[in-house]
């Protein structure tokens, strides 16, 4: 197995996130889950939108790709249907994923199409200074909403499963050692999978909310989020203040590339 600090473009550094931010944690846990299932390094492409987050794929010594914001999976999309063998993962943020990037995320979930999406939410549009996004819990206060938001966020497992897709799983910063494995059967999923990934963001959110140090935000998240079975084991009044981590849906449909192919088998277009 490859040292999974290999994977990573030494030149690049240092990087550009703030002392204490959570998405190097996560994009750890995607370089190591990528050595503990030996993916070739050449047939691994590594997609982002725009934001904090997305500037892990510059880092990662991959092909990658930076697209625009919100864009990552229609260039994934693309890649996938050209070269079906290729291993493509596609790091966003919740602003990316969930507001500009909603409908191309719905769509691909939707069609089942063998991408593995590492959302790292962090609850907030880090890059550009703290605006709500979709996944700012109600009452969290925001640039755009002084007084705290009263837009109801979206449970992004949920809308990934509403949507169609056939892996789906949360895990956090904090619980770095499980998100390798989470990641990890993402990948090996043959179809759309969703991989929630909480991370804290000292800057942006957890100053203007008052929680303290990166330290203290990893904290809050081990107490909140906990694994499936014992959240099940909760009343449902309990479960407001938890969320559930670890495997939350599976299920088989047809590949999205593996049908496309069939497609132009039948209409001919394997003979050019
Ligand atoms: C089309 C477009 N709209 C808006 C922006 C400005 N913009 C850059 S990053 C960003 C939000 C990033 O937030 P998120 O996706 O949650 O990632 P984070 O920075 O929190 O990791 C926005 C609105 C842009 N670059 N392009
Ligand atoms: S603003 Fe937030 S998300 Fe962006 S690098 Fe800083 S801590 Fe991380």
């Amino acid at each position: 197995m490859r040292d999974y600090e290999t994977f990573f473009r030494t030149n690049r550094l240092p990087h550009i996130w703030c002392p204490g931010c959570g998405h190097g944690i996560a994009m750890k846990a995607i370089a190591k889950a990528i050595a503990k299932l030996d993916l070739d390094q050449d047939k691994t492409v590594i997609v982002s939108g725009i934001g904090c987050s997305s500037r892990a794929s510059g880092y990662m010594d991959f092909d990658t790709l930076h697209t625009a914001h919100g864009r990552a999976l229609p260039f994934a999309t693309g890649i996938k249907l050209a070269n079906p063998e290729l291993n493509v993962i596609v790091i966003t943020g919740d602003g990316d994923c969930m507001a500009i990037g909603g409908n191309h995320f719905i769509h691909a979930a939707r069609r089942n199409i063998d991408l593995t999406v590492i959302l790292f939410n962090n609850n907030i549009y880090g890059m550009t200074g703290g605006q709500a996004s979709p996944l700012t819990p109600v009452e969290k206060k925001a640039t755009t909403a002084p007084y705290g938001t009263f837009d109801r966020p979206f449970n992004p497992c949920e809308v990934a499963k509403t949507a169609g897709a056939t892996y789906i799983a949360r895990g956090t910063a904090f619980h770095a050692a499980p998100l390798v494995d989470l990641i990890a059967q993402g990948i090996q999923n043959k179809g759309f999978s969703f991989i929630e990934t909480l991370v804290q963001c000292p800057t942006s959110y957890g100053r203007r909310n008052k929680m303290g140090s990166a330290a203290a935000m990893l904290k809050d998240m081990s107490e909140t989020v906990i694994p499936l079975a014992a959240y099940n084991r909760l009343s449902t009044e309990e479960r407001n203040e938890k969320l559930p981590s670890g495997v939350l849906h599976t299920d088989v449909f047809p590949e999205y590339a593996a049908e496309y192919a069939k497609i132009i088998k039948q209409a001919g277009g394997d003979k050019a």
